[in-house]
């Protein structure tokens, strides 16, 4: 049976990656998307995500969410993703409009009358979440896990020590970390190596119209290069659900820094145990690159 599932994004190229496997992944059944404002604006990664919805004829209802983190005014990633979070690719123009509530709700409404428990995966800021969360405690009942990309247990990438997703919205981070939800984190330390080399890249425009599209978007991404390999840091919170063999986990207790000076949005990860608390997240802490190089191709030459 497919593994139901929630995706909560902010496209963004390696989340247009992570779209087109959680499409044509076979063993995944994505029943909701919902957007939120990360990589560039929520007014753009909406409309990425729907045009990258309509590009692949795809029957999945969208829904928008938070515009700006909890309590902090946004900072975006223009600079690895382009100005408008999708640079590269003509999409043609369509009608799609996004559903008539807010991200929150919708995640809560499919909860409520899933007839089994979903899985929620969160590849941007975790606004939306945390929303769900303080405002629909009851719904937690029918999440079976988050997967979510986001922090890292050694040094960052926003600043020097925290992950962009975590840091654009460090309190939300916190509410979803203390929510009791069973987390799956898979931060920069599998992320940053999970990386599509530049013969794999060169293929791609190839392979289908999915390939040349993410190839001509690749060409504009900031993380890496088509010479020395694309980081797909969103991919791998996908990948875990499909092929979770391709992953070392180790549960941890994970705490979110919301107030240092320097190192607000911080995941600190106890890998060790010395805080003595109870372990709150799986954390991914290596990945198998050939293995996981090898299902990326596999799962984008289903693609159309
Ligand atoms: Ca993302």
């Amino acid at each position: 049976m497919r593994i139901p599932i929630i995706l909560d994004t902010d496209p963004g190229i390696d989340d247009a990656a992570a779209i087109a496997a959680a499409l044509f992944a076979p063993e995944l059944d994505l029943a909701l998307m919902t957007t939120v404002a990360g990589n560039v604006s929520l007014e753009k990664t909406t409309r990425n995500a729907l045009q990258l919805l309509h590009f692949w004829e795809a029957d999945v209802p969208l829904a928008q969410g938070a515009s700006a983190p909890l309590v902090r005014p946004l900072r975006d990633a223009a600079d690895v993703h382009g100005e408008s979070g999708m640079e590269g690719y003509d999409f043609v123009a369509h009608d799609r409009q996004p559903l008539a509530k807010p991200a929150f709700i919708a995640i809560r409404d499919l909860l409520m009358s899933a007839p089994q428990p979903v899985t929620l995966v969160a590849i941007g800021p975790l606004t939306n979440i945390a929303l769900l969360l303080t405002q629909y405690p009851e719904c937690k009942f029918n999440i079976r896990r988050l997967v979510l990309m986001g922090g890292s247990a050694g040094r960052g990438n926003f600043t020097p020590n925290a992950e962009f997703n975590i840091a654009i919205d460090p309190e939300a981070a916190a509410i979803v970390f203390r929510s009791g939800l069973e987390i799956v984190m898979c931060g920069l330390d599998v992320t940053n190596d999970a990386m599509l080399d530049a013969e794999y890249l060169a293929t791609l425009p190839t392979l289908n119209r999915t390939g040349q599209m993410l190839h001509a978007l690749f060409s504009h991404y900031r993380s890496g290069s088509m010479t020395s390999g694309l980081r797909m840091h969103d991919l791998c919170a996908i990948a875990w659900l499909v092929r979770p063999d391709l992953f070392t986990l180790k549960p941890c207790f994970v705490a979110v820094e919301t107030q240092g000076t320097w190192t607000s949005g911080t995941t600190v990860v106890d890998i060790e145990g010395k805080l003595g608390q109870p372990a709150n997240a799986q954390v991914a802490l290596r990945l198998d690159v050939a293995g996981f190089r090898r299902w990326v191709a596999e799962v984008l030459a289903l693609a159309p």
